[in-house]
């Protein structure tokens, strides 16, 4: 009796170490803990550095932001300060519609104010270490 459930635990095993060496390693790197999910709430276009919430955000290098417009308005996430010559030269969401989302991977260390292209008083800021 043991032995036939050490084998079949055994063969459990094995089948399982079978199956997850073969996912493909995209599905393996899958870590949804290290995207942190920024709303951008409603009347955002009056809130200031309140406009993208949570501000500050913090991420681990590899790690990712999900910003959402949960606004009834239209807005952006971009990069840098308002009118810098830099702007949106690490990420830009573009023009984001009520209830569209915009994903950004964050692969070096470093602090990233970004802004709403169309509201430039909207603003916040990445932190990657
Ligand atoms: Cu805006």
């Amino acid at each position: 009796m043991y032995t036939i459930m050490f084998v079949v635990a055994v063969a459990g095993l094995f089948l399982s170490t079978l199956v997850l060496s073969n996912l493909p390693a995209a599905a393996q790197d899958a870590k949804p803990s290290l995207v942190k999910d920024v709303s951008i709430p409603t009347n955002a276009a009056t809130m200031g550095d309140k406009a993208y919430s949570p501000n500050p955000v913090e991420v681990n290098v590899g790690g990712g932001v999900t910003w959402s417009n949960d606004d009834t308005q239209i807005h952006t996430a971009t990069s840098g300060a308002a009118g810098s010559a830099d702007a949106g030269s690490v990420f830009d969401s573009g023009i984001l519609s009520p209830g569209a989302t915009f994903d950004f991977v964050f692969d070096k260390a470093g602090t990233f104010d970004y802004h709403c292209t169309m509201h430039p008083q909207m603003v916040g800021t990445v932190t990657v270490s």
